[in-house]
């Protein structure tokens, strides 16, 4: 008798067909399309092409804090599912022949292509949330192309394996009958077993963005109650680069530019209608929290300098180091009465970290937009 010995691995069977890979597979569909389209939301909220910018609701107040918290609880999510549909699927990279044809080849680059861009989409998306940028192409592009390609690549996959996914849609499709019945257990345990993972993934880090959830928070990169004012510090005062000559009370002026300028020294800003509003921070990198602020209405501000009531504002922070030192905001934000210059946080003053002496807060805004340190709002023509 011969022993016929091959350095290839060889994989019969369990578990590693379609019925297992169209359960998993459904699942993890639904996660991409929620990611996608939470995603898009949040593309359009922070850069909106010139059409949408006019339009954008400032309602509902807590909408980007919902549609981020999924994208970021979508996105860990998508970790176990993808590794069980990877695990389900991997003896398929080792087919022999590995071409058949060109119609072969070409689906198995398009796999290739759908594989990369999901690990590499999901790899970056955690890398942010962590507030870790380890490489030289800015996030936002990158994962904004990647998430075109990855969802092409899908529709092009879920098109080539029509054929298999109806018929192994149900557990006794008419797939079922070339699989062994006794799979059936072990396929069910998998998928129970994937679900828990979701589960506990999802319970251990949705708490940084979904308030009754906090206790429960022990995996996120950020717990939203441990900081300073009840609120996180993303960038503080001394990375901006806003020192405390530039703050100090006595010096500082708001100044507002429009068909009638002025100025304001802090204490004539205080003097100011002063509303108190609760509304949340909701940050791209996926933690939101809620926070009391007392301030300044911007449609107060706007009126005193005559400003017309569709005009768009940009408002300029004292910042002088790294991004996000000047934000415009459409009539539909700037107009809204919930839109404040605030200058109190939680009953307490603004700390220097927390945008002293003013800082905007808009409903329904990314927390990249919530501008700190302001000192100049231009009515735009
Ligand atoms: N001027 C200025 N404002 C800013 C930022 C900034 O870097 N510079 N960061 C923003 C981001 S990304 C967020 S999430 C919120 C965080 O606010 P907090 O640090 O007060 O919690 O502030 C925003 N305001
Ligand atoms: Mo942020």
């Amino acid at each position: 008798m011969t022993v016929v010995t091959r350095w290839w691995p060889r994989f019969r069977g369990r578990l590693h067909e379609p019925r297992t890979a169209t359960a998993v597979g459904r699942w993890l569909a639904a996660g991409v399309l929620v990611c996608f389209v939470t995603g898009l939301i949040s593309h359009l909220l922070q850069t909106p092409p010139g059409w949408l910018a006019p339009r954008l609701p400032s309602r509902p107040v807590s909408g980007y804090r919902v549609t981020q918290g999924l994208h970021v609880a979508t996105g860990i999510a998508l970790v176990p599912l993808l590794l069980v549909k990877l695990w389900a699927v991997y003896p398929r990279l080792f087919v022999r022949p590995p071409v058949r044809s060109v119609r072969h080849a070409l689906e198995r680059l398009s796999v290739a292509v759908l594989v990369s861009a999901a690990l590499l989409e999901v790899v970056l998306g955690l890398v942010n949330i962590v507030q870790w940028y380890p490489w030289p192409f800015s996030f936002r592009p990158v994962h904004w192309a990647l998430a075109w390609v990855l969802v092409g690549a899908l529709l092009l996959h879920l098109a080539v394996k029509a054929p298999e996914i109806t018929a192994h849609w149900r557990k006794d499709g008419p797939g079922s009958r070339e699989l062994p019945a006794a799979d059936a257990g072990d396929r069910r345990s998998l998928l129970l077993g994937m679900g828990a993972a979701v589960g506990t993934v999802t319970l251990l880090t949705a708490g940084q963005s979904a308030a009754p959830l906090r206790p429960l928070n022990l995996l996120a990169p950020r717990h939203p109650d441990h900081t300073e004012q009840g609120l996180p510090v993303n960038r503080t005062a001394a990375a901006a680069g806003v020192t405390g000559e530039a703050v100090a009370t006595d010096t500082w002026r708001l100044r507002v530019d429009g068909p009638r300028a002025y100025e304001l020294s802090l204490a004539e800003l205080g003097a100011l209608p002063s509303h108190r509003e609760r509304l949340p921070i909701a940050c791209v990198e996926g933690w939101s929290a809620s926070a009391r602020w007392d301030g300044v209405r911007i449609r107060d501000l706007l009126d005193l300098a005559g400003a017309p009531a569709d005009a768009f504002v940009r408002v300029v922070s004292l910042q002088t180091r790294g991004a996000f030192s000047v934000m415009e905001m459409g009539p539909g934000y700037a107009r809204d009465p919930l839109t404040l210059l605030a200058l109190r946080v939680n009953d307490e003053t603004l700390s220097a970290n927390h945008g002293f002496p003013a800082r905007i807060i808009a409903p329904n805004r990314p927390g990249v937009w919530q501008t700190k340190w302001v000192t100049r709002i231009e009515v735009l023509p």
